[in-house]
Protein backbone atom coordinates (compact mmCIF):
# COMPACT_ATOMS: atom_id res chain seq x y z
CA UNK A 1 0.00 0.00 0.00
CA UNK A 2 2.65 2.24 0.88
CA UNK A 3 5.06 1.56 -1.72
CA UNK A 4 2.18 1.93 -4.28
CA UNK A 5 1.10 5.44 -2.95
CA UNK A 6 5.09 6.66 -3.19
CA UNK A 7 5.47 4.93 -6.54
CA UNK A 8 2.03 6.86 -7.74
CA UNK A 9 2.18 9.85 -6.16
CA UNK A 10 6.17 10.67 -5.30
CA UNK A 11 9.18 11.12 -7.55
CA UNK A 12 11.05 8.39 -8.49
CA UNK A 13 14.83 9.33 -7.57
CA UNK A 14 14.97 6.69 -5.21
CA UNK A 15 14.86 2.80 -5.07
CA UNK A 16 14.44 1.68 -2.09
CA UNK A 17 14.73 -2.06 -0.88
CA UNK A 18 11.00 -3.24 -0.29
CA UNK A 19 10.76 -2.78 3.06
CA UNK A 20 7.86 0.01 4.68
CA UNK A 21 9.12 1.22 7.98
CA UNK A 22 7.17 1.96 10.46
CA UNK A 23 8.87 2.56 14.31
CA UNK A 24 12.26 2.66 15.14
CA UNK A 25 14.32 2.42 18.66
CA UNK A 26 17.95 2.32 19.07
CA UNK A 27 20.02 0.27 16.62
CA UNK A 28 16.11 -1.47 15.79
CA UNK A 29 13.50 -0.39 13.23
CA UNK A 30 10.36 -2.53 12.48
CA UNK A 31 8.24 -2.95 9.63
CA UNK A 32 4.61 -2.16 9.12
CA UNK A 33 3.94 -6.10 9.93
CA UNK A 34 6.04 -5.67 12.87
CA UNK A 35 9.21 -7.25 11.33
CA UNK A 36 12.43 -6.38 13.39
CA UNK A 37 14.94 -5.38 11.82
CA UNK A 38 18.98 -4.07 12.32
CA UNK A 39 19.63 -0.85 11.08
CA UNK A 40 22.86 -0.79 9.16
CA UNK A 41 22.19 2.08 7.45
CA UNK A 42 21.40 4.78 10.04
CA UNK A 43 19.71 7.29 7.49
CA UNK A 44 23.39 7.37 6.28
CA UNK A 45 24.77 7.63 9.29
CA UNK A 46 22.55 10.63 10.61
CA UNK A 47 21.24 8.61 13.52
CA UNK A 48 24.54 7.73 15.30
CA UNK A 49 22.69 8.16 18.59
CA UNK A 50 20.39 5.44 17.89
CA UNK A 51 16.87 5.65 16.51
CA UNK A 52 14.05 8.32 18.71
CA UNK A 53 16.85 8.61 21.22
CA UNK A 54 14.74 9.80 24.28
CA UNK A 55 16.69 12.50 25.19
CA UNK A 56 16.40 14.08 22.23
CA UNK A 57 13.26 13.65 21.18
CA UNK A 58 12.22 15.26 24.33
CA UNK A 59 14.20 18.50 23.25
CA UNK A 60 12.30 18.20 20.20
CA UNK A 61 8.80 17.93 21.44
CA UNK A 62 9.77 20.54 24.58
CA UNK A 63 11.01 22.81 22.08
CA UNK A 64 8.31 22.81 19.57
CA UNK A 65 5.46 23.10 22.63
CA UNK A 66 7.18 26.58 23.00
CA UNK A 67 8.97 28.35 19.92
CA UNK A 68 9.54 26.59 16.73
CA UNK A 69 10.46 29.87 14.28
CA UNK A 70 11.31 32.97 14.26
CA UNK A 71 13.54 33.44 11.62
CA UNK A 72 16.79 34.90 12.08
CA UNK A 73 14.88 38.84 11.67
CA UNK A 74 15.09 38.51 15.49
CA UNK A 75 17.22 36.69 18.13
CA UNK A 76 15.49 33.86 20.12
CA UNK A 77 16.50 32.41 23.48
CA UNK A 78 17.59 29.20 22.02
CA UNK A 79 20.14 30.11 19.67
CA UNK A 80 22.96 31.76 21.00
CA UNK A 81 23.52 28.54 23.73
CA UNK A 82 23.53 26.37 21.26
CA UNK A 83 26.31 28.66 19.22
CA UNK A 84 28.17 29.51 22.38
CA UNK A 85 28.37 24.90 23.22
CA UNK A 86 29.33 24.04 19.60
CA UNK A 87 31.70 26.16 18.63
CA UNK A 88 33.23 25.56 22.47
CA UNK A 89 32.58 21.84 21.69
CA UNK A 90 34.44 21.65 18.60
CA UNK A 91 37.01 24.59 19.34
CA UNK A 92 36.55 27.23 16.69
CA UNK A 93 35.46 31.26 16.93
CA UNK A 94 32.13 30.67 15.10
CA UNK A 95 29.23 28.39 13.69
CA UNK A 96 26.85 29.27 10.49
CA UNK A 97 23.90 27.28 11.39
CA UNK A 98 21.98 25.53 8.38
CA UNK A 99 19.66 22.47 7.77
CA UNK A 100 20.94 20.25 5.22
CA UNK A 101 24.65 18.89 4.51
CA UNK A 102 24.05 20.03 1.15
CA UNK A 103 23.23 23.55 2.65
CA UNK A 104 26.59 23.56 4.54
CA UNK A 105 28.83 22.66 2.10
CA UNK A 106 27.52 25.65 0.05
CA UNK A 107 27.97 27.79 2.61
CA UNK A 108 31.62 26.12 2.99
CA UNK A 109 31.97 27.21 -0.81
CA UNK A 110 30.98 30.77 -0.52
CA UNK A 111 32.80 30.91 2.40
CA UNK A 112 35.96 29.61 0.97
CA UNK A 113 35.50 32.07 -2.02
CA UNK A 114 34.80 35.36 0.21
CA UNK A 115 37.59 34.76 2.18
CA UNK A 116 39.86 34.37 -1.24
CA UNK A 117 38.83 37.29 -2.23
CA UNK A 118 38.83 39.21 0.78
CA UNK A 119 41.66 38.05 2.73
CA UNK A 120 44.16 36.01 0.12
CA UNK A 121 43.84 38.90 -2.25
CA UNK A 122 42.78 36.47 -5.01
CA UNK A 123 41.25 38.38 -8.22
CA UNK A 124 37.37 38.62 -8.33
CA UNK A 125 35.38 35.74 -9.51
CA UNK A 126 38.93 33.87 -10.09
CA UNK A 127 38.88 31.56 -6.74
CA UNK A 128 38.89 27.97 -7.97
CA UNK A 129 38.66 25.16 -4.98
CA UNK A 130 39.81 21.79 -5.30
CA UNK A 131 38.16 18.72 -4.62
CA UNK A 132 38.27 14.76 -5.27
CA UNK A 133 37.37 12.44 -7.59
CA UNK A 134 34.49 10.48 -6.71
CA UNK A 135 33.43 12.83 -3.90
CA UNK A 136 29.90 13.11 -2.09
CA UNK A 137 29.05 16.59 -1.25
CA UNK A 138 25.42 16.79 -1.62
CA UNK A 139 22.64 17.00 -4.69
CA UNK A 140 23.04 20.83 -5.48
CA UNK A 141 23.81 22.18 -8.99
CA UNK A 142 27.06 23.76 -7.76
CA UNK A 143 27.62 20.58 -5.66
CA UNK A 144 27.24 18.12 -8.59
CA UNK A 145 29.01 20.80 -10.28
CA UNK A 146 32.44 19.35 -8.75
CA UNK A 147 31.50 16.02 -8.87
CA UNK A 148 32.56 13.18 -11.07
CA UNK A 149 29.82 10.85 -10.79
CA UNK A 150 27.60 10.88 -14.18
CA UNK A 151 24.65 9.32 -11.82
CA UNK A 152 24.67 12.26 -10.13
CA UNK A 153 25.83 15.09 -12.67
CA UNK A 154 24.74 13.83 -16.15
CA UNK A 155 22.06 16.24 -17.65
CA UNK A 156 21.96 18.88 -15.11
CA UNK A 157 24.09 21.66 -16.84
CA UNK A 158 25.58 24.43 -16.97
CA UNK A 159 27.50 23.65 -14.59
CA UNK A 160 29.02 26.03 -12.02
CA UNK A 161 32.45 26.86 -12.78
CA UNK A 162 35.86 27.22 -10.58
CA UNK A 163 36.64 23.81 -9.33
CA UNK A 164 39.91 21.69 -9.39
CA UNK A 165 39.47 17.97 -9.67
CA UNK A 166 42.20 15.77 -8.65
CA UNK A 167 42.87 11.89 -7.55
CA UNK A 168 41.55 11.23 -3.95
CA UNK A 169 44.60 9.66 -1.78
CA UNK A 170 47.11 11.44 -4.07
CA UNK A 171 49.57 14.00 -2.50
CA UNK A 172 51.75 14.83 -5.58
CA UNK A 173 48.27 15.79 -7.33
CA UNK A 174 47.41 17.96 -4.81
CA UNK A 175 50.62 19.67 -4.43
CA UNK A 176 50.58 20.11 -8.68
CA UNK A 177 46.94 21.78 -8.20
CA UNK A 178 48.48 24.01 -5.06
CA UNK A 179 50.47 25.41 -7.86
CA UNK A 180 47.87 27.84 -9.14
CA UNK A 181 47.62 31.06 -6.96
CA UNK A 182 43.86 31.33 -7.50
CA UNK A 183 43.10 28.44 -5.42
CA UNK A 184 41.02 29.15 -1.96
CA UNK A 185 40.55 26.18 -0.38
CA UNK A 186 40.79 21.94 -0.32
CA UNK A 187 37.72 20.56 0.08
CA UNK A 188 37.49 16.48 0.92
CA UNK A 189 35.83 14.12 2.59
CA UNK A 190 38.04 12.90 5.40
CA UNK A 191 36.84 9.07 4.46
CA UNK A 192 34.85 9.04 1.27
CA UNK A 193 31.31 7.56 2.34
CA UNK A 194 29.13 7.28 -1.41
CA UNK A 195 32.48 6.33 -2.93
CA UNK A 196 32.40 3.13 -1.02
CA UNK A 197 33.88 3.92 2.44
CA UNK A 198 37.31 5.08 0.45
CA UNK A 199 39.72 4.86 3.72
CA UNK A 200 42.57 7.18 2.56
CA UNK A 201 45.96 6.23 3.68
CA UNK A 202 47.46 7.10 7.17
CA UNK A 203 48.57 10.53 6.92
CA UNK A 204 46.75 11.45 3.61
CA UNK A 205 45.12 14.53 6.00
CA UNK A 206 48.19 15.25 7.65
CA UNK A 207 50.06 16.01 4.64
CA UNK A 208 47.62 17.32 2.85
CA UNK A 209 46.56 20.13 5.63
CA UNK A 210 50.34 20.92 5.96
CA UNK A 211 50.08 21.57 1.65
CA UNK A 212 47.61 23.90 2.56
CA UNK A 213 48.76 25.47 4.73
CA UNK A 214 51.73 26.21 2.93
CA UNK A 215 50.37 27.56 -0.21
CA UNK A 216 47.16 29.73 2.11
CA UNK A 217 44.68 27.38 1.09
CA UNK A 218 41.68 26.94 3.53
CA UNK A 219 41.56 23.34 4.54
CA UNK A 220 37.80 22.24 4.32
CA UNK A 221 36.67 19.28 5.56
CA UNK A 222 33.50 17.57 4.93
CA UNK A 223 32.31 15.49 8.00
CA UNK A 224 28.65 15.56 7.50
CA UNK A 225 28.69 11.49 7.15
CA UNK A 226 32.02 10.87 9.10
CA UNK A 227 31.60 13.24 12.18
CA UNK A 228 30.08 13.10 15.24
CA UNK A 229 31.38 10.10 16.68
CA UNK A 230 31.15 7.53 13.20
CA UNK A 231 34.55 6.94 13.22
CA UNK A 232 35.71 6.25 16.67
CA UNK A 233 36.77 9.96 17.17
CA UNK A 234 34.59 12.84 17.73
CA UNK A 235 36.03 13.89 13.97
CA UNK A 236 37.45 11.54 11.35
CA UNK A 237 40.42 14.57 11.45
CA UNK A 238 41.05 13.73 14.67
CA UNK A 239 42.76 10.26 13.57
CA UNK A 240 45.10 12.91 12.11
CA UNK A 241 45.51 15.39 14.68
CA UNK A 242 43.97 17.78 11.83
CA UNK A 243 42.06 20.94 12.84
CA UNK A 244 40.28 21.97 9.69
CA UNK A 245 40.08 25.37 8.62
CA UNK A 246 36.31 25.08 7.88
CA UNK A 247 34.53 22.02 9.33
CA UNK A 248 30.98 20.98 7.94
CA UNK A 249 28.69 18.87 9.98
CA UNK A 250 25.40 17.45 9.32
CA UNK A 251 23.54 14.49 9.81
CA UNK A 252 24.00 13.60 13.34
CA UNK A 253 24.27 16.81 14.77
CA UNK A 254 20.59 16.38 15.32
CA UNK A 255 20.57 12.09 15.89
CA UNK A 256 18.55 12.21 13.02
CA UNK A 257 15.46 13.87 14.38
CA UNK A 258 15.51 17.15 12.67
CA UNK A 259 17.48 18.86 9.59
CA UNK A 260 20.46 20.33 11.59
CA UNK A 261 23.78 21.33 9.66
CA UNK A 262 26.64 23.89 10.98
CA UNK A 263 29.65 25.64 9.68
CA UNK A 264 32.22 26.14 12.06
CA UNK A 265 35.32 28.92 11.12
CA UNK A 266 37.46 31.21 12.85
CA UNK A 267 36.53 34.87 13.09
CA UNK A 268 39.29 35.45 10.02
CA UNK A 269 37.03 33.04 7.90
CA UNK A 270 33.52 33.69 9.11
CA UNK A 271 33.19 37.38 9.39
CA UNK A 272 34.01 37.76 5.51
CA UNK A 273 30.14 37.21 5.25
CA UNK A 274 28.13 40.61 6.57
CA UNK A 275 25.01 40.78 7.63
CA UNK A 276 22.45 39.98 4.38
CA UNK A 277 25.15 38.05 2.64
CA UNK A 278 23.66 34.52 3.32
CA UNK A 279 21.59 33.13 5.67
CA UNK A 280 18.33 30.57 5.66
CA UNK A 281 14.36 30.62 6.48
CA UNK A 282 14.66 27.48 8.77
CA UNK A 283 18.98 27.79 9.48
CA UNK A 284 19.73 28.26 13.67
CA UNK A 285 16.02 27.65 14.34
CA UNK A 286 15.02 27.16 17.82
CA UNK A 287 14.32 23.46 17.81
CA UNK A 288 17.33 23.06 15.69
CA UNK A 289 19.45 24.34 18.49
CA UNK A 290 17.87 22.68 20.75
CA UNK A 291 17.88 19.42 19.20
CA UNK A 292 21.32 19.78 18.38
CA UNK A 293 23.06 20.47 22.11
CA UNK A 294 21.29 17.75 23.22
CA UNK A 295 22.70 15.44 20.54
CA UNK A 296 26.27 16.66 21.33
CA UNK A 297 25.28 15.89 24.59
CA UNK A 298 24.36 12.35 24.48
CA UNK A 299 27.79 11.16 22.49
CA UNK A 300 29.61 12.71 25.18
CA UNK A 301 27.29 10.90 27.58
CA UNK A 302 27.38 7.39 25.90
CA UNK A 303 31.00 8.20 25.01
CA UNK A 304 29.76 6.79 21.48
CA UNK A 305 33.34 7.74 20.18
CA UNK A 306 34.79 4.84 22.33
CA UNK A 307 32.22 2.48 21.45
CA UNK A 308 32.55 3.19 18.02
CA UNK A 309 35.99 2.34 17.52
CA UNK A 310 35.92 -1.09 19.70
CA UNK A 311 32.65 -2.39 18.28
CA UNK A 312 34.23 -1.22 14.56
CA UNK A 313 37.38 -3.31 15.41
CA UNK A 314 34.91 -6.32 16.65
CA UNK A 315 33.03 -5.32 13.25
CA UNK A 316 35.63 -5.73 10.96
CA UNK A 317 37.46 -8.76 12.78
CA UNK A 318 34.26 -10.69 12.68
CA UNK A 319 33.60 -10.29 9.02
CA UNK A 320 37.17 -11.06 8.00
CA UNK A 321 36.64 -14.18 9.59
CA UNK A 322 33.52 -15.02 7.37
CA UNK A 323 34.52 -17.72 4.67
CA UNK A 324 33.35 -16.76 1.56
CA UNK A 325 34.38 -15.49 -1.58
CA UNK A 326 31.76 -13.33 -2.08
CA UNK A 327 33.82 -11.18 0.39
CA UNK A 328 36.12 -9.20 -2.16
CA UNK A 329 37.59 -6.48 1.33
CA UNK A 330 36.26 -5.69 4.40
CA UNK A 331 37.03 -1.69 4.78
CA UNK A 332 36.42 0.69 7.29
CA UNK A 333 36.88 2.84 10.28
CA UNK A 334 35.32 2.82 13.65
CA UNK A 335 31.46 2.08 12.46
CA UNK A 336 31.42 2.97 9.10
CA UNK A 337 32.60 -0.16 7.48
CA UNK A 338 31.86 -1.52 3.99
CA UNK A 339 32.64 -5.13 2.43
CA UNK A 340 33.05 -5.83 -1.98
CA UNK A 341 30.59 -8.46 -2.92
CA UNK A 342 32.54 -10.55 -5.72
CA UNK A 343 29.25 -11.73 -7.81
CA UNK A 344 28.60 -14.97 -7.48
CA UNK A 345 26.08 -17.30 -9.95
CA UNK A 346 24.67 -13.83 -11.16
CA UNK A 347 24.19 -12.65 -7.56
CA UNK A 348 25.40 -9.84 -6.01
CA UNK A 349 25.09 -7.18 -3.80
CA UNK A 350 21.84 -6.20 -3.74
CA UNK A 351 20.49 -9.85 -4.33
CA UNK A 352 22.80 -9.94 -0.76
CA UNK A 353 20.88 -7.21 0.79
CA UNK A 354 17.49 -8.39 0.15
CA UNK A 355 18.42 -11.44 1.33
CA UNK A 356 20.31 -9.77 4.66
CA UNK A 357 16.73 -8.05 4.74
CA UNK A 358 14.67 -11.17 4.64
CA UNK A 359 16.61 -12.53 7.76
CA UNK A 360 16.31 -9.03 9.81
CA UNK A 361 19.12 -6.64 9.12
CA UNK A 362 18.73 -3.81 6.53
CA UNK A 363 21.82 -2.40 4.51
CA UNK A 364 21.83 -0.98 1.38
CA UNK A 365 24.37 -1.21 -1.76
CA UNK A 366 26.37 1.49 -3.71
CA UNK A 367 28.18 1.53 -6.74
CA UNK A 368 26.77 -1.96 -7.31
CA UNK A 369 29.22 -4.04 -5.47
CA UNK A 370 29.73 -2.24 -2.16
CA UNK A 371 27.60 -2.69 0.84
CA UNK A 372 28.13 0.08 3.44
CA UNK A 373 27.33 -1.19 6.98
CA UNK A 374 27.20 1.40 9.71
CA UNK A 375 24.67 0.69 12.88
CA UNK A 376 23.72 3.44 15.39
CA UNK A 377 26.77 3.89 17.57
CA UNK A 378 24.13 3.23 20.49
CA UNK A 379 24.03 -0.66 19.21
CA UNK A 380 25.65 -3.04 22.00
CA UNK A 381 28.31 -5.63 21.56
CA UNK A 382 25.88 -8.65 21.96
CA UNK A 383 23.87 -6.89 18.97
CA UNK A 384 27.29 -6.74 16.81
CA UNK A 385 27.21 -10.27 16.92
CA UNK A 386 24.15 -11.72 16.25
CA UNK A 387 24.36 -8.96 13.43
CA UNK A 388 27.49 -10.77 11.99
CA UNK A 389 25.59 -13.71 12.39
CA UNK A 390 22.74 -12.54 10.11
CA UNK A 391 25.48 -11.03 7.19
CA UNK A 392 26.93 -14.46 7.42
CA UNK A 393 24.17 -16.53 7.33
CA UNK A 394 23.09 -14.16 4.44
CA UNK A 395 26.04 -14.40 2.32
CA UNK A 396 26.41 -18.04 2.92
CA UNK A 397 22.94 -18.65 1.07
CA UNK A 398 24.65 -17.86 -1.83
CA UNK A 399 27.78 -19.14 -1.41
CA UNK A 400 25.65 -22.59 -1.47
CA UNK A 401 23.02 -21.53 -3.63
C1 LIG B 1 21.22 11.03 -1.04
C2 LIG B 1 24.99 9.39 -0.60
C3 LIG B 1 25.77 9.10 1.68
C4 LIG B 1 27.26 13.36 2.54
C5 LIG B 1 28.42 14.17 2.68
C6 LIG B 1 27.17 16.12 2.29
C7 LIG B 1 26.00 15.39 2.15
C8 LIG B 1 26.03 13.99 2.28
C9 LIG B 1 29.78 13.53 2.96
C10 LIG B 1 24.71 16.13 1.86
C11 LIG B 1 24.77 13.23 2.14
C12 LIG B 1 23.45 11.33 1.87
C13 LIG B 1 22.55 11.96 0.83
C14 LIG B 1 21.61 10.88 0.41
C15 LIG B 1 22.32 9.57 0.63
C16 LIG B 1 23.51 9.88 1.48
C17 LIG B 1 24.79 9.49 0.87
F1 LIG B 1 24.81 8.10 -0.86
F2 LIG B 1 24.15 10.15 -1.25
F3 LIG B 1 26.23 9.77 -0.85
F4 LIG B 1 25.63 9.19 2.93
F5 LIG B 1 26.89 8.64 1.24
N1 LIG B 1 28.35 15.52 2.55
N2 LIG B 1 24.76 11.97 2.01
O1 LIG B 1 27.34 12.01 2.65
O2 LIG B 1 23.87 16.12 2.99
O3 LIG B 1 22.06 17.45 1.91
O4 LIG B 1 21.79 14.98 2.18
O5 LIG B 1 21.78 16.45 4.20
O6 LIG B 1 21.32 12.15 -1.57
O7 LIG B 1 20.85 10.01 -1.63
P1 LIG B 1 22.29 16.26 2.80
Amino acid sequence: MAIEMEDKYGAHNYHPLPVVLSKGEGAYVWDVEGKQYFDFLSAYSAVNQGHCHPRIVGALVDQARTLTLTSRAFYNDALGPYEKYITEYFGYDKVLPMNTGAEADETAIKLCRRWGYDVKGIPENEAKIIVCENNFHGRTTTIISMSTDPEAKGGFGPYTPGFIIIPYNDIPALEKALEDPNVAGFLVEPIQGEAGVYVPDEGYLKKSYDLCKAKNVLFIADEVQTGIARTGKMLACDHEGVRPDVLILGKALSGGVFPVSAVLADDEIMLTIKPGQHGSTFGGNPIAARVAVTALQVVKDENLEERAERLGEIFRQKMREIDSDMIETVRGKGLLNAIIIKPKNGKEAWDVCVKMAENGLLAKPTHQHIIRFAPPLVISEGQIYDAVEIIRDSIKFFDEA
